[in-house]
């Protein structure tokens, strides 16, 4: 084991209140691919605008054939080492976790973590745009296999996931929640993610200045020179170890 992995391990044990703010790259080991890497989702894809809510209003046939295929991925995906990991600091260890996530995949929750914080929504519903009804996207599915929009039976309005587009608001109640755990943190986790959106990469500077700060990410960040602990690697396999060493004692 490495000495940053040991360091890790030593703040895992030292630390009660812990807060991971988590992002794209906490599932690419699951399969599901980011924004922002190379392989992502910009990359290899799509843009940026395929998210947007105007974009989405305007041509919701153009988000369902290119990015609901790629978030079809999602149905399958399960979570890995690092998911598990941060689950079993709560359970196992007994410490108070949230998991502040931009994910909308749901492998914290499918993980066991008993707080996480979508900040950024979910896959897993869906509302009419017109009627509001809530749907389980899963069920719209079909429809979206078969190249169509997915439309409320009844009254004919189109079907949205239940995620933040940009140019929506983030819930307030769910970021409201997210202050507050940053706020009382004494470890502060980023993971997976480049803190390029806002307002969710600006949830670290809410922490106190006695909260210690480990950033895990492949690639730069702007939090990387605040680290305490910096790693960049893959997130899965290092918090997978850490924890590990943790059971170990
Ligand atoms: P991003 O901008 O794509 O950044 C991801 C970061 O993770 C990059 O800096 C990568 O270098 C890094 N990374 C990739 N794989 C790993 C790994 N295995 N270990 C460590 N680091 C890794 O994504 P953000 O989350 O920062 O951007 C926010 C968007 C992305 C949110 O709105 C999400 O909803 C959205 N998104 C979510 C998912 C998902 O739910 N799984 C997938 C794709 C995009």
């Amino acid at each position: 084991m490495n000495s940053a992995t040991d360091a890790l391990t030593k703040l895992f044990g030292a630390t009660q209140r812990i807060v991971f703010l988590t992002g794209a790259g906490m599932s690419t080991e699951s399969g599901i691919p980011d924004f922002r890497s190379p392989t992502g989702i910009y990359a290899t894809l799509t843009s940026e605008d395929v998210f947007d809510l105007d974009a989405f209003l305007a041509q919701p046939e153009r988000f369902y054939a290119l990015a609901m295929r790629l978030l079809g991925g999602m149905r399958d995906a399960k979570p890995h080492a690092g998911h598990l990991a941060i689950a079993a600091l709560a359970r196992e260890f007994g410490k108070q976790v949230t998991v502040v996530t931009q994910n909308i995949d749901s492998l914290h929750q499918d993980a066991g973590s008993p707080v996480v914080l979508p900040v950024h929504g979910t896959w897993e519903t869906s509302h009419c745009l017109r009627c509001n009804a809530t749907a389980a996207t899963r069920d719209l599915w079909p429809s979206v296999e078969a190249g169509r929009v997915p439309r409320h039976e009844n009254c004919g309005g189109v079907f949205k996931p239940d995620i933040v587009f940009f140019g929506e608001m983030l819930p307030a109640a769910v970021l409201a929640e997210a202050g507050n755990a940053l706020r009382a943190a004494d470890l502060l986790v980023v993971a997976g993610t480049s803190l390029q959106v806002y307002p969710a990469a600006a949830l670290p500077g809410l922490r106190r200045s006695a909260c210690s700060l480990v950033v895990i990410n492949q690639t730069p960040t702007p939090l990387d020179a605040q680290a305490s602990l910096h790693f960049a690697g893959p997130v899965g396999e290092i918090l997978g170890a850490a924890v590990a060493q943790l059971r170990a004692g």
